[in-house]
């Protein structure tokens, strides 16, 4: 049982599997993943790199849901107890008042993040070409889309659970309109979740694993020995990018400022549902869920972008593992 590092809630109901003895690594997979296969829905190609959080006692989550026409669309789902999930086959239509920002035209990867009074939502979103949507809701029915946060061209935007210096704060990773073969994390600060500045770098990719593009994961989570961010970082082989799971540690006041970073990964593509499917090679991590009373995290990530797994770790082991293994 680990002393309390996660400066958080406790979530008694936190979907859980014990560390199986032949694990080597501090990040373990559940044995019922995929837990959610492609065809879930009556239109769905795929599920993947998809949003949990908990809710009313229970957990919601927003889904990336690419359908038969593969039109990559979101939709929103609730759970019992995280691993059964029932999403809605209708797509979010998100309600906005400026029809030019409010025209859906295609929506992925995206995060869900409760701040404050309310949970949102950032995605990758269709607009002159990829930028990051914000909307946020209260009840997972209904969701209102706010102003894009950045210009195009830009991904894999996550949000800070909480104001940090007054500002909400957001993480995102400038790119290009096509399959990126860059990208470094950059941290934006907002004083009312439309106007965004203040951007400060944070880091880049840097060799092996990591070294084509990197892109923050799950919403981070506050510890006592900083924001526990979990990335992906991309590694380009002869047979195209291979998507792994690494983690950081950032300061808490300043999150653009890296403590410690992962040298090795902590999860990469090499079960059949993570080397196999539409993308082959692809761990995707996008959300987690965490306990502060006993420091259980158990992280949603896409199957090579098919479908949607789960992984585990206890925050002490996971710490320490990223301070003993830092390139930082
Ligand atoms: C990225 C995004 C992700 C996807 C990954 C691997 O650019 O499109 O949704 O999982 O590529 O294909």
């Amino acid at each position: 049982m680990s002393s309390k590092l996660i400066l958080g809630e406790a979530l008694p109901n936190i979907p859980w599997e014990e560390k199986p003895e032949r694990c080597r690594g501090v990040v373990w997979r559940s044995e019922k993943n995929p837990i959610i296969p492609r065809d879930l829905l009556p239109t769905s190609n795929s599920i993947f790199n998809s949003a949990v959080v908990p809710y009313k006692g229970q957990f919601a989550g927003v889904f990336r849901c690419d359908d038969t026409r593969r039109v990559m669309q979101l939709h929103s789902g609730k759970s019992k107890d995280g691993l059964h999930w029932e999403i809605d086959p209708e797509p979010i239509h998100f309600v906005c008042t400026d029809p030019e920002i409010g025209r859906f035209v295609y929506g992925y990867d995206p995060r869900v993040c409760w701040i404050e009074d309310r949970y949102y939502v950032t995605w990758c979103n269709g607009y002159h070409g990829p930028t990051i949507g914000v909307a946020y809701t209260h009840d997972f029915e209904t969701f209102y889309q706010m102003e894009n946060a950045f210009l195009p061209f830009n991904r894999n935007g996550v949000l800070f659970p909480r104001r940090i210096g007054g500002k909400y704060v957001m993480l995102s990773r400038p790119s290009d309109s096509g399959h990126t073969p860059f990208g470094d994390i950059f941290c934006s600060e907002s004083p009312d979740m439309v106007h965004w500045g203040c951007h400060r770098h944070v880091m880049s990719p840097r060799g092996s694993w990591q070294a084509t593009k990197i892109g923050a994961g799950p919403t981070p989570i506050e510890t006592t020995e900083g924001w526990l961010l979990i990335y992906h970082g991309v590694l380009t082989s002869c047979n195209g990018f291979v998507y792994s799971m690494g983690a950081a540690l950032l300061d808490r006041e300043q999150p653009w400022k890296v403590l410690y970073r992962t040298e090795p990964y902590l999860l990469s593509p090499q079960k059949l549902y993570e080397c196999v499917g539409d993308v082959p090679n692809v761990v995707f991590p996008c959300a987690a869920l965490a306990d502060a009373d006993t420091g259980r995290i158990a992280i949603y990530y896409g199957g090579a972008d098919t479908v949607t797994c789960l992984a585990f770790t206890q925050a002490d082991e996971l710490i320490d593992f990223i301070k003993g293994n830092s390139v930082v």
